[in-house]
């Protein structure tokens, strides 16, 4: 995956014009590689976690006037010998510096492999070298504060702890292998069961905040849709506080899906404008609802609203019934409430309905709550561990089976299945943290880093 023997070098802020630019070196050489183009202090007898004044030279002339910071191994970031060289943030510098650097010895790394060697060096597990991929995508509070805890050391230290009392309890069981003549018991059978009970609490809490963890890090699908005319798209404007569609008293008005996200509370919600739902009139319309049907399909959140002063109750039960999805939390919005009498209005068919008037602007706020909530079923709290990765989800809910297989078993079958059925448990485990890994694994998660991170 990654010759450790070799120095790589890239650079690490956004390609681009900018202020400085950063370029990386990580390895063995880094600091003789970096040494031999600086003309300044000797940086191969400078001591680590220091910082140099002098020019980048290539042969006799001087490409920049840089700062260089060195990192020895093993306090480093890759645990290896690291020189951050930080020069003037022109594209051509930065590309001459790095050509240099490269002539000098060092090799162009790949996507996420400084991270990759930082979590081969064991400077952090898995979960956390996939935290700092989210951490640089973390765009809005929530976000970030998850990635940040678990770059921390997140759950994936609390598995850890379970995960090595699980391997005692495997060696024990392997150990009463060899003995199974004798019929002896190392392994307390009623402690083991205790143990696996209190890891499977802990993964099912992590499985079951996948939801809201998805939500933080992807964002929340949030689909308004009802028949023409019943304020969508006015209402689409009033939750962004923007002229952002098109409203006309025309049915058919908004003829394609729009996007566009509404933060609340920290947690992005990709709200989706829709054509309104109704026989179609023309062929461009029909594309239009059918667009709105795969976006109700492929939401988390359903925002329905209707026209409070025109609907029918046998329209709104019909839309009600084929709107639902198994899948998909539904809000029904009365809207145009600003039409209707006191009396109408506490007449409304549906009780749960959220009353507003999106013209006028009225419990917008509520209804912003209420979206909120959907989402966050509880109170958010960001101590709290929560699974952000479907790459976690999947070995957790796999350690979940193997571990309902041990306790299955765990009174009737011989050492030998118990013993299988933990191993698959451990290997899943594993799997989160980093513990077990194969190059494939590896790829696939380093391959999608951006390059000098
Ligand atoms: N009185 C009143 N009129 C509203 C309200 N909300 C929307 N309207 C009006 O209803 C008409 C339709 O509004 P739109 O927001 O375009 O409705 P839409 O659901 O997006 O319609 P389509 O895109 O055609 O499906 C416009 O004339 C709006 O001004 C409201 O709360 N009160
Ligand atoms: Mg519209």
């Amino acid at each position: 995956m990654t010759n450790t023997e070799e120095t790589i070098v890239a650079l690490a802020t956004p390609t681009g014009i900018g202020a400085i630019g950063v370029i990386r070196l990580s390895g063995p050489d880094a600091i003789t590689i970096a040494d031999s183009i600086f003309k300044g202090k000797d940086l191969t007898k400078q001591p680590s976690h220091t910082i140099h004044f002098g020019n980048i030279v290539d042969g006799d002339a001087i490409l920049d006037e840089v700062l260089v910071s060195l990192f020895v191994t093993p306090k480093s970031y890759t645990r290896e010998n690291v020189v951050e060289i930080s020069c003037h943030g022109s594209a051509y510098i930065l590309e001459s510096i790095i050509k240099l650097l490269i002539k000098r010895g060092a090799r162009s790394a790949k996507p996420g492999e400084f991270t990759l060697r930082a979590f081969m060096n064991g400077q952090m597990d898995l979960s956390q070298a996939e935290a700092v991929a989210d951490l640089i995508a973390s765009n809005s509070k929530a976000s970030q504060q998850v990635a940040l805890q678990q770059l921390r050391g997140g759950f994936s230290n609390q598995l850890q702890t379970l995960r090595d009392q699980l391997v005692q309890f495997a060696s024990l069981i392997e150990l009463e292998l060899d003995f199974a003549e004798e019929d002896v018991e190392f392994a307390n059978r009623d402690q083991l069961k205790k143990l696996i009970y209190e890891i499977v609490r802990v993964i099912s809490a992590l499985i079951q905040s996948f939801e809201l963890g998805n939500a933080i890090k992807q964002g929340v699908n949030t689909v308004i849709a009802g028949r023409p005319n019943a304020g969508k798209s006015t209402l689409l404007n009033a939750l962004l506080n923007e002229e952002r569609a098109i409203v006309s008293h025309i049915p058919g008005t908004t003829r394609d899906t729009i996007e566009e996200v509404l933060n609340i509370n920290g947690i992005n919600f990709r709200l989706i404008d829709t054509a309104g739902i109704r026989e179609a009139t023309d062929a461009i319309e029909k594309i239009g609802v059918e667009r709105t049907m795969e976006k109700i399909n492929q939401s988390a959140l359903l925002v329905y609203v209707y026209d409070a002063a025109q609907i029918t109750i046998e329209e709104l039960n019909s839309d009600l019934e084929s709107l639902q999805r198994p899948d998909v939390t539904m809000l029904v919005v009365a809207n145009k409430a600003d039409l209707l009498t006191p009396e109408q209005l506490s007449a409304l068919p549906h009780s749960q309905a959220i009353i507003i008037s999106a013209k006028e602007k009225t419990h917008i706020d509520e209804l912003k709550s209420k979206i909120y909530h959907s989402a966050v079923k509880d109170q958010l709290d960001v101590n709290e561990m929560l699974v952000t990765n479907i790459r976690h989800l999947e070995a957790l809910q796999k350690t979940e089976e193997a571990l309902a297989r041990v306790l299955n078993g765990i009174d009737t079958v011989t050492s030998d299945f118990l013993s299988m059925d933990i191993k698959q448990a451990l290997h899943y485990l594993g799997e989160i943290t980093g513990a077990v890994t194969t190059d494939d694994l590896l790829e696939n998660i380093f391959s999608k880093f951006c390059i000098g991170k």
